[in-house]
C-alpha cells in the first residue's frame, strides 16, 4: 500500500522524489502501521538490490566472493575482570591512581572510532563492531579502554548508516562489560560543529554516561579551557572519567612556532588538572608530535602534573609509533593505537607493533599477541567490505608537517577539493591551508576549527585568491559562512584572540563576541522540545536518547526517523546486504530483534514494468513474499 501511494503521489510522479519527500508527506504512512518490521526490511533490501545504495554508487566494490566476516570464538561465561570493573567498584579517581601506579604502557584501542573515522570516512556499521566486541572482552582485558563513540560517528550513524548511535553504544557496552568505553567529546560543540547551549551539553553528557560511556575525552577546537568547563563538570558529576585534553599543534622545538611552546602546553595542562580532569589527554590530531618533541613535552607533563597522561596521535607522516615509543620511554601512562588492519596513514599507530616493540621491556603491555592477530584478521575482512569508502591514500606523507590537517580531515578535504575540480591543485590547497592558519593567527585545527580553515582554503584556491588579496582592505572577499561565524566568536577564542586584520576584514566593523558563546545562548526548554518532537513524529513517545539526537542534529535526526519508518531496523542487516542488496539465490539470516531471526532468500528480481515498478521475489522464513519497488535508475 505504501509503494502504491507513493507511486500515485503527484510529487513522486513529478520526479522530485527524495527521502525528504517521504518524511514530509505523512499521508504515505497511513498504512505504515500495518507493515511489519520484516516487510520494511525486505522493502529496503529490494530497493537497494534494484537501485543500489546512493553512497556506494560508482565506487569500487568488494570482491564478489567476500564472505561474512567471522569474529574469533569466545566462551559463553563472563569475561575476565578489566578496567571497567575498577571504575564501577572504586570510582574515577581510583582508576586514575591505578593508571599512575602501573609499570606497563596502557593501551586504548581506537578501531571502532578514530580508526574508521580516519580511514573509511566514519562509515563502519555497528553490526561489524558488535560481533567482535565479545572477543575484545574475553581476549584483551588488559586494554585500558575502547574508544568506540563520539567524534564524527554520532551524526554519520544517523545520516549515512541509518542506525541509532545510542543503540550502538548500549550494545557495545553490554558486549564488553569489563572494558572501559571511551568517547570523543568536542566540549561545548558536543558531537556537532557549533556551540550548543549549556543545558544541551550537560544533558548530552548525562545521557552518554547513562547509556554507557565511561571515559570522556573532552577537547576544545581552539584549546580554550574556559569553553571546556561545562562539559568537564558534567562528566565529573556523572561519576565517569574526565580526560581533559590539550590539542597539540606546531612544534615545541621549532623557534619559529613559539606561540605553542612547552610553557604553553604545560600551562594549559595544569589548568585542566585544576579544572578537575582525572586524566590529561594529549591529542595530536594531525600527528605532528615528533619523537624528540614528544620526549621533551611528555617528560615535562609527567613532572608537572599529578594526573596520568594519555597520548593520542596519528600516523599520517609515518612516525606515530616512533613518537609513542619515545613517549613510553619518558613515562607516558597510556597511548592510543588502532588494531593493525585499521592502523597506519591517517589513522593511529599499529597496535600489534607497539605491543611487540615493548615485549620483554620494562613497559611490556601484557597484551596477548595471538589475540591481537585474531582480532585484526577479523578487522581485515571487515575493512574489505567498505572498499567504497577507502580514501586511496597510498603512503604516509610528511606533507602533514606543512598543512597540519587532522587525520580525519585530510582525506575528506582531498575529496572535497576533487569535487570542486581541484584534484590537480592539491599541493596548492595544502599550502593555502597553512597560509589560512597563519592568517587566522596560528590556531589549533581540529573539528570544528579545522573545517573552517579548510572551507577558507578551498574558497581561496577555487577563486585564485592569495593571503595578501584576502587581507587587502580594498579587495572584496565573500567569506564562507563558517569563517564569519568563527570570527564572530561563536566557536570561542584562540590563545591571544584572532588578529585584528582578519577580524576587520571579515566582520566589516561589527564587533566580535569574545566571551564564552554558551554564556549568551538561551537554555533550551527540554520538555517543550520533547513535546514538539513527539508531535512531528505523529505522537510517537520521545525518549531521552532520541531527544538528545534531535538536540544535536534536528534535521539529520528527523530524516533518520522518516527512513526508519519506511525501512525498519536495517542496522541488523549484514554490511554487504546493507550497501549492495542481495543476489538471486542468496540466503541470509537477520536477527531483527533479540531472538527473532528472519531467514531471507532472494529468489528473483523481475523486469521493470510499464508503471516503473520492479517486483522482487523473496522467501521469508520459507513463505513466498513479493515486494514491489520503483526502479529509480
Ligand atoms: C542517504 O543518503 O540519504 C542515506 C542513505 C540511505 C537512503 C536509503 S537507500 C534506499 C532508499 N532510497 C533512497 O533514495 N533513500 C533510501
Ligand atoms: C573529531 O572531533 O571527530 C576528531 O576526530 C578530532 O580529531
Ligand atoms: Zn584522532
Amino acid at each position: 500500500a505504501f509503494v502504491e501511494n507513493l507511486l500515485k503521489h503527484p510529487t513522486f510522479l513529478s520526479n522530485e522524489y527524495t527521502t525528504k519527500f517521504i518524511d514530509t508527506t505523512p499521508e504515505l504512512f497511513q498504512f505504515s502501521k500495518r507493515r511489519d518490521r520484516g516487510t520494511k526490511v525486505l522493502t529496503y533490501i529490494a530497493d537497494i538490490t534494484v537501485n543500489g545504495h546512493p553512497e556506494t554508487a560508482n565506487k569500487p566494490k568488494p570482491p564478489a566472493d567476500l564472505k561474512l566476516p567471522r569474529p574469533p570464538r569466545t566462551p559463553l561465561d563472563a569475561p575476565p575482570l578489566g578496567t571497567r570493573n575498577m571504575l564501577e567498584q572504586k570510582g574515577a579517581k581510583a582508576v586514575a591512581d591505578w593508571m599512575l601506579a602501573q609499570k606497563q604502557l596502557l593501551i586504548t584501542d581506537t578501531t571502532m572510532r578514530d580508526g574508521h573515522q580516519s580511514l573509511l570516512a566514519t562509515r563502519m556499521r555497528s553490526f561489524d563492531m558488535i560481533r567482535v566486541a565479545p572477543a575484545y572482552a574475553h581476549k584483551l582485558p588488559q586494554l585500558l579502554s575502547m574508544e568506540c563513540w563520539g567524534g564524527a560517528t554520532f551524526d554519520v550513524a544517523y545520516r549515512f548508516l541509518q542506525e541509532c548511535p545510542w543503540q550502538r553504544l548500549r550494545d557495545l557496552r553490554s558486549a564488553m562489560p569489563n572494558l572501559l568505553t571511551q568517547m570523543l567529546l568536542r566540549a561545548s560543540n558536543g558531537v556537532g560543529y557549533t556551540n550548543y547551549p549549556d543545558n544541551v551539553v550537560r544533558e548530552f553528557v548525562r545521557q552518554a554516561a547513562e547509556t554507557g560511556v565511561d571515559v570522556f575525552r573532552v577537547f576544545d577546537s581552539l584549546n580554550w579551557v574556559e569553553n571546556m568547563r561545562v562539559a568537564m563538570d558534567a562528566v565529573i558529576e556523572s561519576g565517569k572519567i574526565c580526560e581533559g585534553t590539550v590539542c597539540y599543534t606546531g612544534d615545541i622545538l621549532d623557534p619559529d612556532r613559539a606561540k605553542y611552546d612547552l610553557k604553553y602546553y604545560v600551562g594549559m595542562a595544569k589548568e585542566l588538572e585544576a579544572a578537575g580532569a582525572h586524566v590529561l589527554g594529549l591529542k595530536d590530531m594531525a600527528g605532528l608530535l615528533k619523537p624528540a618533541s614528544a620526549k621533551v613535552l611528555i617528560r615535562a607533563l609527567k613532572q608537572e602534573l599529578s594526573i596520568p597522561v594519555h597520548f593520542h596521535t596519528h600516523d599520517t607522516a609515518g612516525a606515530a609509533s616512533a613518537s609513542i615509543l619515545a613517549a613510553s620511554d619518558v613515562g607516558v601512562d597510556a597511548v592510543d593505537c588502532a588494531m593493525d588492519a585499521f592502523s597506519g596513514n591517517t589513522s593511529q599507530a599499529t597496535l600489534g607493533t607497539v605491543v611487540s616493540a615493548l615485549k620483554n621491556t620494562e613497559r611490556d603491555t601484557g597484551i596477548d599477541m595471538d589475540a591481537v592477530r585474531e582480532i585484526s584478521d577479523y578487522w581485515e575482512e571487515v575493512r574489505t567490505q567498505y572498499r567504497a569508502f577507502e580514501t586511496g591514500m597510498q603512503a604516509p606523507s610528511s606533507e602533514v608537517y606543512l598543512h597540519e590537517m587532522p587525520g580525519g580531515q585530510f582525506t575528506n578535504l582531498k575529496a572535497q577539493a576533487a569535487s570542486l575540480g581541484l584534484e590537480d591543485r592539491w599541493p596548492e590547497v595544502a599550502r593555502t591551508y597553512a597560509d589560512v592558519n597563519q592568517m587566522f593567527g596560528d590556531i589549533v585545527k581540529v573539528t570544528p576549527s579545522s573545517k573552517v580553515v579548510g572551507d577558507m582554503a578551498l574558497m581561496m584556491v577555487a577563486q585564485g585568491l592569495t593571503r595578501e588579496d584576502v587581507e587587502d582592505p580594498d579587495t572584496d572577499v565573500a567569506f564562507p559562512d563558517s569563517v564569519v561565524d568563527m570570527m564572530r566568536g561563536n566557536l570561542g577564542q584562540p590563545p591571544g584572540g584572532f588578529p585584528e586584520t582578519i577580524l576587520a576584514k571579515v566582520l566589516k566593523g561589527e564587533s566580535p563576541n569574545t566571551e564564552r558563546p554558551g554564556a549568551h545562548l538561551e537554555p533550551v526548554d527540554l520538555e517543550a522540545t520533547r513535546k514538539d518532537l513527539s508531535e512531528q513524529l505523529e505522537g510517537k513517545p520521545v525518549d531521552n536518547e532520541d531527544l538528545n539526537g534531535y538536540l544535536m542534529y534536528p534535521k539529520v535526526f528527523l530524516d533518520y526517523m522518516g527512513r526508519h519508518r519506511t525501512y525498519g531496523p536495517v542496522r541488523t542487516l549484514p554490511t554487504r546486504t546493507f550497501f549492495y542488496g542481495m543476489e538471486p539465490g542468496e540466503e541470509i539470516s537477520v536477527e531483527i530483534d533479540p531472538g527473532k531471526t528472519l531467514e531471507i532468500l532472494l529468489q528473483a528480481v523481475g523486469e521493470t514494468q510499464d508503471d516503473g515498478e520492479v517486483r522482487v521475489f523473496f522467501e521469508l522464513n520459507g513463505q513466498p513474499r513479493v515486494i514491489r519497488v520503483p526502479n529509480r535508475l
